[in-house]
């Protein structure tokens, strides 16, 4: 009996792991995922003092925390989707280790490295910076800085006071809400009504091996695929889900992949030349550029082709010269299903490819590292009362106080002078605090003395 039931349990697991393998994939595209990141705190720093044999006043010997570790993004080149971000919304890093009396400092946390596809776009979802473009093999980024150790009190001896007994706590590593996108990084984009051919011209032209069929939205993910033309140019193509009326809004497939459009240099634009089910061609043509348009302007600055499809079938050639009177662009005419047409359509692409310079996607002032820290600086700390006790937030006086070691008083001396130094002090007393007042920071609350 047992065995039966083992056997029963082998052949179901069997089935679901081909299931997976041929339609668990093709659901399970994901191009983005919101995940949080805890980057890792720095190790506390040790307050202790060499007590040995014949060594006269010692003097401190407290080690540094070491460093905690960073978040990185890194490329991986067998990836294709975000997939395996999914099912895990927060990412911790490690601490690093505290530091150690005999002057021993603690171990630097190794970085916590979370492997995405080439293509992928990280951005804070609190400020929108990008933090991170990673267009080629290699590219990585920290998108969450581990805090640094704190100081040990050996590393606070100074001439005037030579036997400190405080020492620093570690640095909390950075907290951010970031958005995981990934933007395929494809030369040509092919754009088109559900069913005009898109997926057959890429299996043309490509190694891919697309579902064709002909039903709306055969594709439910874009695919890729490396085209070599006759004269040995290459280039990346990407077939696209199928676009319809109101896409930028989110209907069909929807904006979930018109963002992948933003990426390719050229657009090539596919249409059923043969009006087969029922639509003009010219109308699929101006609808197409419409949701491109509404969906992102700088769409239409991009070169586009028009390929003109199903040149096979017998209406075809009609509305191919109704078609032409209605545009002012060339038309390609092609049979995907047959081949004809598509040779001077891949030179036509590598010709213009050619001419375009390869521009990054964004300027560079979107990206975090060229302005956050001048916001930073411009607003160090905020105070506000709650009732009759005085708050003060912002992120550089929090850091300040969890770095503290409130169990010495000579740490809590040196806290007191920060707060004077960023002019919370001043700030304070414009506002009025009189001695005896409370102030609060975090959880920590204070007794206001002049
Ligand atoms: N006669 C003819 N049929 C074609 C041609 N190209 C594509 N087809 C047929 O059109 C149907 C749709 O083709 P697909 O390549 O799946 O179309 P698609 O644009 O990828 O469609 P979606 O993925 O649903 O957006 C299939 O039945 C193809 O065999 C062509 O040049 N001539
Ligand atoms: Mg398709």
């Amino acid at each position: 009996m047992l065995e039966y039931k083992k056997r029963l349990l082998i052949v179901i697991v069997f089935f679901l792991i081909i299931w997976y393998n041929i339609f668990g994939r093709d659901i399970m595209f994901i191009d983005e995922v919101i995940v949080e990141l805890n980057a890792g705190r720095g190790g506390n720093g040790c307050m202790a003092f060499r007590r040995e044999k014949y060594v006269e006043m010692g003097g401190p010997f407290g080690g540094n925390g070491g460093h905690g570790g960073n978040i990185v993004f890194e490329v991986d080149e067998g990836l294709n989707t975000l997939i395996d971000l999914r099912y895990k919304k927060i990412y911790k890093a490690k601490s690093g280790e505290h530091g150690q009396g005999k002057g021993c400092h603690g171990k630097n946390a190794e970085d916590l490295v979370i492997k995405v596809p080439i293509g992928t776009v990280i951005t804070d979802l609190d400020t929108n910076l990008i933090l991170g473009d990673l267009t080629k093999k290699g590219d990585s980024v920290v998108a969450a800085c581990g805090g640094r150790g704190g100081r040990g009190n050996m590393a606070f001896a100074t001439h005037a006071n030579p036997a400190p007994a405080f020492c620093e706590n570690g640095e909390p590593g950075e907290v951010r809400k970031v958005k995981v996108e990934l933007k395929l990084l494809a030369d040509v984009g092919l754009v088109g009504m559900p069913s005009v051919g898109k997926s057959t011209f890429i299996s043309k032209v490509s190694a891919a091996k697309p579902k064709i069929a002909a039903y709306h939205f055969t594709t439910l993910h874009p695919n890729l695929g490396v085209v070599k033309t006759k004269d040995n140019r290459s280039f990346v193509v990407a077939d696209l889900p199928g676009l319809i009326e109101g896409a930028s809004l989110g209907e069909g497939l929807g904006d979930k992949f018109l963002k992948h459009i933003e990426r390719t240099r050229v657009i090539a634009h596919i249409i059923d030349m043969s009006a087969f089910e029922g639509r003009n061609p010219i109308d699929d043509y101006n609808i197409i550029n419409k949701e491109l348009e509404n969906f992102n302007k700088s769409i239409m600055d991009k070169p586009q082709i028009v390929i003109a499809n199903k040149m096979d079938l017998p209406s075809s050639l009609e509305n191919l010269e109704k078609f032409k009177k209605q545009v002012n662009c060339k038309v390609y005419p092609i049979s995907a299903e047959t081949g004809e047409g598509i040779d001077d359509v891949l030179i036509e692409l590598a010709n213009m490819l050619d001419k375009i310079e390869k521009k990054p996607l964004y300027e560079e002032e979107k990206f975090e590292s060229h302005v956050l820290y001048k916001f930073k600086k411009e607003q160090p700390f905020h105070i506000y009362k709650d009732g009759s006790t005085y708050v003060v937030t912002g992120d550089e006086i929090e850091k300040i106080l969890k770095m503290t070691w409130f169990v010495s008083d000579e740490a809590f001396m040196r806290f007191s002078k920060k707060l004077r130094k960023l002019g919370i002090d001043d700030k304070l007393r414009e506002m009025g605090i009189q001695e005896g007042d409370i102030v609060r920071i975090l959880d920590y609350e204070f007794e206001y003395k002049d």
